[in-house]
């Protein structure tokens, strides 16, 4: 009983999300660009598959800030506050209750390596924000990890359907060096925009500058820009 109307309120406000970023995020340069810059086949979202400047590589290297935070699942916890109707703090068990989304997608490192095809589930960063409804006035995300990382994403592109609160990768649970037990991922961004051992998100009014953006990269990450740096 409860979880149905928790569901239906997830599914009303993801319409209305939806109806509300809907030309947002089709005038992105993701999506818009009439020549996107990159090679290869065109991939599920209408882009060359490789971005301009990327190499693939079948490695998943580790990036980090020199330490790696050990979070176990009774003390994990996500934190959902700022510019939104219904702050929330979710644990576990609350973070696996909602649904479920499996996808496939790239994963291009603005230290110009890609990786194709990953097999990834989690929960929709829309489905998290349909959950929260944010304000008329939010305009991005700063997302926050267990090991003090911090960027910032505008909502048109973090309400894109690819973009996951993921656990699992390729079947397994995400390893702790890939940001287990939750990661975000951006497959139509730089992938320094997904904060591994996700924390928090905050919805701002205000766009304000991340860890390695205020370090000289790029606020918004386009790879099909070679959007790296600002
Ligand atoms: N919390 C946190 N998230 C992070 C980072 C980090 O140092 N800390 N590095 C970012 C960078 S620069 C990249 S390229 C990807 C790397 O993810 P990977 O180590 O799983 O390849 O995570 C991003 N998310
Ligand atoms: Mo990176």
């Amino acid at each position: 009983m409860e979880e149905n109307s928790k569901l239906d309120r997830i599914v009303e406000a993801r319409m209305k999300l939806k109806e509300r970023f809907e030309e947002k995020i089709r005038k992105t340069p993701s999506i818009a660009d009439a020549r996107p810059q990159g090679h290869g086949e065109t991939n599920r979202h209408g882009m060359p598959q490789v971005p301009v400047g990327q190499t693939v590589t079948t490695k998943w290297p580790v990036l980090d800030l020199g330490y790696q935070p050990n979070v176990t699942l009774d003390r994990w916890r996500l934190y959902i506050d700022g510019e939104v109707e219904h702050p929330m703090v979710l644990t576990w068990d609350d973070f696996m209750s909602l649904p479920q989304t499996e996808d496939v997608s790239d994963f291009h490192c603005v230290t110009t390596w890609s990786k194709l095809d990953m097999s990834w589930v989690g929960v929709r960063l829309m489905d998290i924000a349909a959950l929260v409804q944010p304000k008329e006035t939010a305009t991005h995300l700063m997302c926050y990890g267990y090991d003090t990382y911090t960027t910032n994403v505008s909502l048109e592109e973090a309400l894109k359907p690819d973009v996951l609160l993921a656990h699992t990768v390729y079947g397994e649970p995400l390893p702790k060096e890939h940001g287990g037990p939750v990661r975000m991922i951006t497959p139509q961004l730089y992938a320094w925009k997904g904060s591994k051992w996700i924390k928090r998100i905050e919805f701002l009014s205000k766009n304000k500058r991340g860890f390695w953006e205020e370090r000289g990269y790029s606020n918004t990450a386009y790879p099909w820009r070679n959007d790296r740096y600002s």
